[in-house]
């Protein structure tokens, strides 16, 4: 799991430099969306819950036949499979927007996950419809400077799958 700065600090210490401008501008960046990264995971974390439910009930409108007979969130088993995924999308997109750095979701999330997906028969398309209305719900909350923090890591995710 890396942030901004372990990755800064790696990269400059392989190439065994002293930071550049370049480097001290974007720490100087973070280090100053520092309160705005804690309290947009404070606010996440605290409407974690109605985040979940709202997703999966505009996922389940978009998509209903999901949920019928052959549908792959079809039985209470998938069906709960299902939601404790979009648990697990929110939760580590809240990591890897107080570090500034999607690596942790390769790491934590997405590696292999495409391939456990079709292997389970998990349908791709509306995994990638629920990350895009997770976003937009926070996206609606939250102020035009939290929000960029919000595309991050939903970007990552979408284009990973994608
Ligand atoms: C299953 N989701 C799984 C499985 C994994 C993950 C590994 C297979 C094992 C299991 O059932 O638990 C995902 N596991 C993860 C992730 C992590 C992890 C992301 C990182 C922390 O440890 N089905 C749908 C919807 C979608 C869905 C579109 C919800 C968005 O129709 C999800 N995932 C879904 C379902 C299953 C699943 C239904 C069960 C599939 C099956 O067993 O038939």
């Amino acid at each position: 799991m890396k942030d901004i700065i372990n990755k800064t600090l790696e990269s400059y210490n392989f190439k065994g430099k002293y930071l550049d401008i370049d480097a001290i501008n974007k720490l100087d960046i973070y280090f100053k969306s520092a309160k705005l990264r804690i309290d947009l995971i404070k606010f996440i974390n605290e409407q974690a819950i109605l985040i979940i439910k709202e997703t999966s009930a505009e996922l389940f409108e978009e998509y209903v036949e999901l949920l019928r007979p052959g549908g792959n969130a079809y039985t209470t088993r998938r069906y709960a499979a299902c939601i404790r995924d979009l648990d697990y999308y929110l939760r580590y997109a809240t990591y890897s927007m107080l570090a500034g750095d999607p690596s942790i979701l390769d790491e934590r999330v997405l590696n292999g996950l495409k391939e456990t997906y079709n292997s389970l028969g998990v349908p791709i398309a509306p995994t990638i419809g629920a990350l895009n209305i997770m976003k937009q719900i926070i996206q609606k909350q939250v102020s035009q400077e939290a929000q960029n923090i919000v595309n991050l890591p939903f970007d990552h995710m979408i284009n990973s799958l994608s």
